[in-house]
């Protein structure tokens, strides 16, 4: 009996202990606001991990940039201010062409194709990561991109000159090739941008759109499919070096749900959040022939300036993509 409650109480000692001096809160920045699918995807996988680990690590997501600003989860996260976050891979382009493989326009311009790229660029993306002190837990990808204007617009020369709401140096390449002016803005402050004219137009997908209720504003979508950016989940690597395995199958668990539930819901989203914007009152549809050659001929300039910079690894990536056709 004595050995017995000696265990029980051993028992209990190493269960209080977990859950107290063991228990670990993680704050998560997200840039984008709190009603957009990436950050209630992001919402349960942290749930997901709390629950997995018996509260050990209760992760506390930040959406709508307000822990860190859009562009400055990254660094939080590889200098340790946060241990975790999430972040527009294609954001980081200017640091390395390589996190714009997936703003190459019209390589990948569909679910199926934009997760082959992601497949024949995850090993490189993992290389760079690791290299930056991060480990890449998910990315889920955006809707196809398209067109967002103010005015009816058939042709490029249409839009000379119209302010370009910019996320990163694809969309903003891509407003200088079509004669716009880039203004690099967060989706969190879109809303606010366009009611007060410092954009008039941007490109993005139906999602933020419809997130942002950019019809009190804008009034026309146009379906380009130029591509599908990603966001990703990034932990801190000497965080992540420090769990035990137990942990890290956890995080590695709910990281593969709530990849796959972010697609499927990004998959979704696509018709509904489209047919959103028409009922707040946006004319959408597909861009007109003549614009969709002149956008594809912009598309090949833009392509072959990203395998410039990106050299045999980007080419390499492209190549693996191309042999999964
Ligand atoms: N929404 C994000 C990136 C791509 C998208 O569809 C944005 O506009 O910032």
């Amino acid at each position: 009996m004595k050995k017995l409650s000696t265990v029980i109480a051993a028992a209990a000692f190493a269960v209080a202990g977990s859950a107290g001096a063991m228990a670990e809160k993680w704050d998560m920045p997200m840039a984008y606001s709190a009603s957009n699918f990436h950050s209630a995807t992001g919402a349960e996988f942290a749930k997901c991990v709390t629950t997995g680990t018996g509260g050990d690590i209760e992760i506390v997501t930040h959406p709508s940039g307000s822990l860190f600003k859009g562009g400055d989860i990254k660094r939080a996260i590889q200098t340790g201010q946060a241990p975790i976050g999430e972040r527009l891979l294609s954001g980081h382009q200017n640091e390395n062409a390589i996190f714009g493989y997936d703003s190459i326009p019209f390589l990948a311009t569909s679910f199926d194709d934009a997760a082959k790229l992601y497949k024949a660029a995850k090993p490189t993306l993992e290389k760079i990561l690791t290299e930056q002190n991060l480990v890449l837990l998910y990315a889920v990808p955006w809707p196809p991109q398209g067109l967002y204007f103010k005015k009816e617009v058939n042709a490029v020369a249409d839009m000379k000159g119209i302010k370009f709401r910019s996320y990163n140096n694809a969309t903003a390449r891509l407003a200088e090739l079509t004669g716009m002016l880039p203004v690099q803005i967060e989706a969190a402050e879109i809303s606010q941008a366009f009611a007060t004219g410092v954009a008039d137009s941007m490109i993005s997908s139906g999602a933020t759109g419809y997130d942002r209720k950019v019809w009190e504003s804008l009034t026309h979508f146009y379906e380009v499919d130029a591509w599908l950016p990603r966001n990703y989940v990034m932990v801190n690597g000497d965080v992540w070096n420090g769990l035990d395995d137990a942990k890290k199958s956890v995080l590695r668990g709910c990281a593969e749900l709530a990849e796959y539930a972010g697609t499927w819901r990004a998959v979704e989203y696509t018709q509904f959040t489209l047919n959103g914007l028409k009922a707040g009152g946006m004319t959408v549809g597909p861009a007109g022939d003549g614009l969709k050659d002149e956008l594809r001929a912009i598309g090949e300039t833009m392509t072959k300036e990203w395998l410039d910079a990106a050299g045999a690894e980007g080419k390499a990536i492209v190549d693996s993509f191309k042999a999964m056709q």
